[in-house]
């Protein structure tokens, strides 16, 4: 059997990660999520066929053992499957998964295991988001209702179906979208009452939006057990479960409370302090008097000293100036929102820091406040506060 991952989308939700790499290679405890669905996905079918966008060949030609299709035409997630309609057989089944999600090894396997067309379904306490499964007593497939205002069930549409080459004559019939694109959920409802549901209630998340990234960086922290293979200095405290990669060298005085991640090569301390659901990719400096809590920093970012860093993701290759500080409550400790896409959303977080894309530099003094984004390469002046978005590239100047 073959898998189909669909992975030619923008990304624009997610930027500024997505600046200086596609969705699906966000990090998640330091590993491309593609690279952690492939290894899963591999396990079941025999070859793994990616539809990628023409912009990310560069980073999809480095995964091994896999094929790429670009999507030249079309937009949505069935005009992603018709660009690899001419490599599919007849008679073939296959799988399709959609390519921002952290699933566990039981979806693929309930799925593939499942006779005929199937669709995966997992439960959600904020179905409207999603597309939310109808099925019959039988859990056959009644429909597929996308972000409903009042939702018929919990059980939302997963991302991840078993389908035949039947698809495309169902592709055919359907139009496009209200966000003008041609959906696959359009076309998986045209065939009806052949399609089971599959329920699966392991790991699942679809990372759209920035704060799903640490969500998902914490559910598998959860789920990994204690290493160590770095070199630990005398004094360092270490209280709870820790993840600590090759090469990683933890300074003197530094108080690290589980669970945490810290990639091969990082080097922390003397005298930081490292607070829970903290992921620190590999190559990370990070120096004296600095606090780091709930939030994902990506590899060879560099945090010398006197910084707080909470509830944010900071991307790859920055460098924050001593006494960078996010703020991450508001005062009214309300819900921290954030642009996207030109409107203001609600993160679902009382806590959220800032948002920085890769290859930013702050100065001195710099002060970003809860949901700010920063583009990828932009400076930020010494002594500013940061109470805007700011562009890609752009110079902050306080
Ligand atoms: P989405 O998350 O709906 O779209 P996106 O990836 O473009 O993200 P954004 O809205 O933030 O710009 O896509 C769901 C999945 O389908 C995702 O794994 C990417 C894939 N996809 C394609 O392969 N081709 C497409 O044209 C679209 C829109 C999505």
């Amino acid at each position: 059997m073959k898998a189909v991952v669909l992975a030619a989308g923008k990304g624009e939700r997610l930027e500024p990660i997505t600046h200086t790499r596609p969705k699906p290679f966000v990090p998640v405890l330091d590993t491309p999520l593609i690279l952690r669905n492939i290894r899963i996905v591999k396990k079941y079918v025999n070859d793994v066929v990616i539809v990628i966008n023409s912009n990310h060949k560069e980073y999809f030609k480095l995964i091994e053992g896999v094929s790429l299709v670009e999507q030249t035409e079309g937009k949505g997630t069935a005009a992603a499957l018709l660009a690899v309609e001419k490599y599919l057989e007849r008679d073939d089944e296959f799988l399709v998964i959609y390519g921002d999600l952290l699933f566990e090894e039981e979806a693929v396997e309930k799925i593939v295991n499942t006779n005929g067309e199937a669709i995966l379904a997992t439960e959600s306490d904020d179905p409207k988001k999603y597309g939310v499964i109808v099925k019959d007593s039988e859990n056959r497939l009644v429909r597929i209702v996308e972000k409903p205002e009042n939702p018929p069930s919990k059980l939302i549409n997963a991302g991840i179906y078993k389908l035949t080459y039947d698809i495309f004559s169902y592709i055919d019939k359907i139009g496009l979208s209200s966000r003008g694109e041609l959906e696959l959920t359009d076309a998986v409802n045209l065939i009806g009452n052949k399609v089971k549901v599959v329920t699966y209630n392991g790991i699942w998340l679809d990372i759209g939006r920035p704060w799903d990234l640490i969500e998902a960086n914490k559910v598998l922290l959860d789920r990994e057990k204690d290493r160590n293979l770095g070199v630990i200095e005398e004094n360092v405290k270490i209280k709870g479960k820790a993840i600590i990669e090759d090469d990683v060298v933890i300074k003197s005085g530094t108080y690290i409370e589980g669970p945490v991640y810290i990639g091969k090569n990082s080097v922390i301390g003397p005298n930081a302090y490292i607070r829970p659901y903290s992921v620190i990719g590999s190559n990370v400096k990070m120096g004296a008097f600095n606090e780091i809590k709930e939030s994902v920093i990506m590899e060879n970012t560099k945090i010398p000293h006197l910084s707080y860093v909470g509830d944010s993701i900071i991307c790859e290759d920055v460098n924050f100036g001593a006494g960078t500080i996010t703020a991450n409550l508001r005062f009214d400790e309300k819900e921290v929102k954030v642009n996207i896409k030109n409107e203001r959303v609600g993160s679902g977080r009382k806590k959220l820091g800032a948002i920085v894309g890769a290859h930013v530099r702050t100065g001195i003094n710099v002060s970003i406040l809860p949901g700010v984004k920063i583009g990828a390469y932009a400076w930020i002046y010494p002594g500013a506060i940061v109470d805007r978005d700011v562009e890609k590239g752009e110079k902050f100047v306080p």
